[in-house]
């Protein structure tokens, strides 16, 4: 059944990864996917593709987070096709996914300017995206930022990105309960190591070490976060709100 028919789901950094899982995922759910991306026009031609081959309908959004009107062009953009395609501008899911990550910086070595990418891309605009968000939500709608498990996993190497992650659980939290009266939902998902098909996957000693972190001993898939994401974007979630989920693959169970 398609749990998501006549919605209308915006994924941000759906080009590649795990929001391109998302977006196919949703898709398939039958919503109306708005494809959101920095640059690589190649590869969110390719999410939109693999939509369209499982029946859905989606289109991109380019729009870099983290430089000046970003926010307010993705939802210029946003707005104008979801009337074109459906009669409203209205929205129904919100997926804060886009993200900037790296294999690690040790912390004696983090720039300012490092530091002030990862929290304008991590954290400043997926509030500001909610923010904006809330004019073309409707109500019964869904938030879903995804966080990461290093907000419960210490990994030096990784503690400006993690201060990003805290940041963005407590969208998750506080709208949760600004947002409640409209029937809206906001949660986090935290993923583990999600293979996104960056360089480091095609290593297999690198990913038999990374494996083991998880209680499962293999490295995440785009789809095991995806399918989380999809139940919280679903009906049936209708009674969690303010949550953090783990997705980790049992990472966090130490
Ligand atoms: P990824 O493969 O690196 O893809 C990142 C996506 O975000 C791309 O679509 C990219 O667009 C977009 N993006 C990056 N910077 C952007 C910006 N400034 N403005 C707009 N879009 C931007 O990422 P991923 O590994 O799938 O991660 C997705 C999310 O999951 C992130 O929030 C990440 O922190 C989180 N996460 C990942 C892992 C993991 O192991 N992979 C684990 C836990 C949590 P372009 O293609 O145009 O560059
Ligand atoms: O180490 C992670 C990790 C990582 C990486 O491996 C590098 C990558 C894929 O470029 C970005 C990244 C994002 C992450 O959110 C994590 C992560 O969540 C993680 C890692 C190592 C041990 C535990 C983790 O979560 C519980």
């Amino acid at each position: 059944m398609e749990k998501l028919a006549g919605k209308v789901a915006l994924v941000t950094g759906a080009s590649r990864g795990i929001g391109r899982a998302i977006a196919t995922r949703l898709g398939r759910d039958g919503a109306l996917v708005a494809v959101h991306y920095a640059q690589n026009d190649a590869a969110a031609a390719e999410t939109i593709a693999l939509i369209e081959a499982d029946g859905g309908s989606a289109f991109t959004i380019r729009a870099r987070l983290g430089t000046p009107g970003a926010v307010h062009q993705l939802f210029q953009a946003l707005e104008e096709n979801a009337k074109e395609r459906t009669g409203e501008a209205a929205l129904d899911v919100i997926v804060n996914n886009a993200g900037v990550t790296s294999l690690g910086t040790p912390p004696e070595e983090v720039t300012a300017q490092q530091f002030d990418e990862l929290y304008e891309v991590n954290a400043k605009a997926p509030f500001f995206i909610v923010q904006r968000g809330l004019r073309t939500l409707r109500d019964g709608g869904r938030v879903i930022n995804i966080s990461s498990g290093l907000t419960r996993f210490a990994h030096p190497d990784q503690v400006a990105y993690a201060m990003t992650k805290a940041a963005v659980e407590q969208i998750s939290l506080h709208f949760a309960r600004h947002l409640a009266d409209r029937s809206i939902t906001v949660n986090s998902v935290a993923p583990g190591i999600v293979d996104n098909g960056s360089a480091v996957f095609e290593n297999p000693e690198a990913v038999r070490q990374m494996a083991q972190l998880s209680a499962f001993k293999r490295v995440g898939e785009g789809r095991d976060v995806a399918d989380v994401v999809a139940f919280l974007a679903s009906p049936d979630a209708r009674w969690v709100t303010g949550a953090f989920i783990d997705a980790s693959g049992g990472t966090l169970l130490g």
